[in-house]
């Protein structure tokens, strides 16, 4: 079991992807336990404000210190916890960074937004920034639900037995071969030969070949390891 403890001014945003599909299962089946925080019942300001301006000037806000560290702090309690912060300048998400954070207990995932946290914030409560890829969203909370969407289908048992094989079995670096289901001709446009061939071996060879070919083509960078 891994709990997630996520922080956020946009409560609301998870509910629905968190209550379908694998996740919803996984939370059934307690392999997770999911809780979203509004960071503004932290907030001591009168007005429940968490954010104001930079100093030494400059465009947007900041998030103010005093919310994260009480929230961090009590969410915590007596439990050790890694506390990730969703940043555009984090550390990107990877497979491999997922399969290492899939290995925690207890996961604090702090939402960014406006132009970014107090730096006091990074220094005294974060262990690690994450980045989910290098284009520009409006805060951390798609990021957040992509880490925990990443680490829950690793966790033993949320996936069915087929769909943990065929992890298994997916070749490392390499992007999906093609696939195809009924029919086997539609409007003409026909399903590959070897696939209707019955020949294991040569529809092991050809999805290989097929999948060492898209690599090539949209992610040459991959082959390079
Ligand atoms: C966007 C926060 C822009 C801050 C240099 C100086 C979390 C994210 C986010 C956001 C800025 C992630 C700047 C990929 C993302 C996130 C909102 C301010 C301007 N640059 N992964 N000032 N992309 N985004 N940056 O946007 O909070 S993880």
């Amino acid at each position: 079991m891994i709990r997630f403890d996520i922080i956020t001014i946009f409560p609301a945003v998870f509910e629905p992807v968190f209550n379908e599909s694998i996740i919803k299962r996984a939370k059934e089946k307690k392999k997770v336990q999911i809780r979203v925080h509004d960071l503004r019942t932290y907030s001591r300001d009168k007005h429940k404000k968490v954010d104001d301006r930079p100093f030494g000037g400059g465009p947007g806000m900041v998030m103010t210190p005093q919310p994260l560290f009480d929230a961090v702090k009590r969410i915590k309690g007596r439990r050790k916890a890694k506390v990730l912060l969703m940043c555009p300048g984090g550390t990107p998400l990877t497979q491999k960074k997922a399969r290492s954070l899939a290995q925690e207990r207890n996961l604090i995932l702090i939402c960014g937004h406006y132009e970014g946290v107090d730096e006091r914030v990074r220094q005294a409560v974060v262990d690690e920034s994450l980045s989910v890829g290098d284009y520009v969203l409006t805060g951390g909370e798609v990021p957040a639900m992509t880490v925990v969407d990443a680490v829950t289908r690793l966790i033993p048992g949320v996936l069915g037995k087929e769909a943990s094989l065929e992890d298994e079995s997916f070749e490392k670096g390499l992007l999906e071969y093609p696939h195809y289901t009924r029919p086997a001709d539609f409007r003409g446009m026909k399903v590959p030969e070897v696939l209707l061939s019955g020949h294991h071996a040569d529809i092991t060879r050809w999805r290989h070949e097929q999948a060492v070919k898209r690599t090539k083509k949209i992610r040459p960078e991959l082959l390079k390891g």
